[in-house]
């Protein structure tokens, strides 16, 4: 097993987040490199494509969010061996990801208004278009997973970006969306988020910001 270190905003969202997930999810033993926000211009030139999350294996650097978690996957056991769940649980990953895309640049609007039309279009089109999808490739693939019968690290990463929708951390965007839209990935969130080692890692993580 190389030696492994992830390095990511030290936040308990956005691209890092599912990949320390899988990982401690399977005890792998890695370096959580958090860091804050304010250091990341510093930190940025030093990264090969300017962005994070980024890993190092054995001290080489490799990119690309999707890439890294479908490797934590591979490494412990949440990543389908069978060609057709592989491909369900790298398009659950995919569309997430393009949906983050274009929630990404309204987190930077600095001007209220300008960020509420910006949310307020989100709400009125690609938010429940995303949903929906998501809602209907969980039914097709028997309501509980994306993969297959059973855990993959694409639960963990559409679970977590649900996990900041219903949490209201997005302004302008009701939490309520989910279970509008998306009635079955509602049940999935709770599913997971209630999932016993779910539950004991953010109770971890909790008492660790409490410090
Ligand atoms: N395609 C890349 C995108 C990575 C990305 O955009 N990461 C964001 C954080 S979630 C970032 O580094 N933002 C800082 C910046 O662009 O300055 C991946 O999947 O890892």
């Amino acid at each position: 097993m190389p030696k492994i270190k992830l390095t990511y905003f030290d936040f308990d969202g956005g691209r890092g987040e599912p990949i320390r997930l899988a990982l401690t999810y399977g005890n792998i033993p890695f370096e959580d490199d958090r860091f804050h926000p304010g250091d990341w211009p510093d930190l940025r030139d030093k990264t090969p494509l300017h962005q994070v999350p980024i890993m190092e294996l054995d001290g080489e650097v490799i990119t690309q969010t999707n890439s890294l978690l479908r490797y934590a996957g591979k490494l412990v056991g949440l990543y389908p061996e069978d060609a057709l769940e592989a491909l369900h649980c790298d398009e659950a990953m995919a569309v997430q990801e393009d949906i983050l895309i274009k929630i990404v640049p309204t987190l930077f609007i600095q001007d209220e208004e300008e960020k509420r039309k910006a949310r307020e279009a989100l709400v009125a089109g690609p938010l429940p278009l995303f949903l929906r999808r998501l809602n209907t490739m969980l039914i097709e693939r028997g309501g509980r997973y994306f993969a297959g019968d059973r855990l993959s690290v694409a639960d963990f990463k559409v679970f977590l970006w649900v996990r900041h929708l219903v949490s209201g951390g997005l302004d302008y965007v009701p939490g309520e969306i989910v279970q509008q839209e998306a009635p079955v990935l509602a049940e999935h969130f709770k599913r997971i988020n209630s999932d016993p080692f779910v539950v004991e890692y953010y109770e971890k993580r909790a008492k660790v910001a409490a410090k």
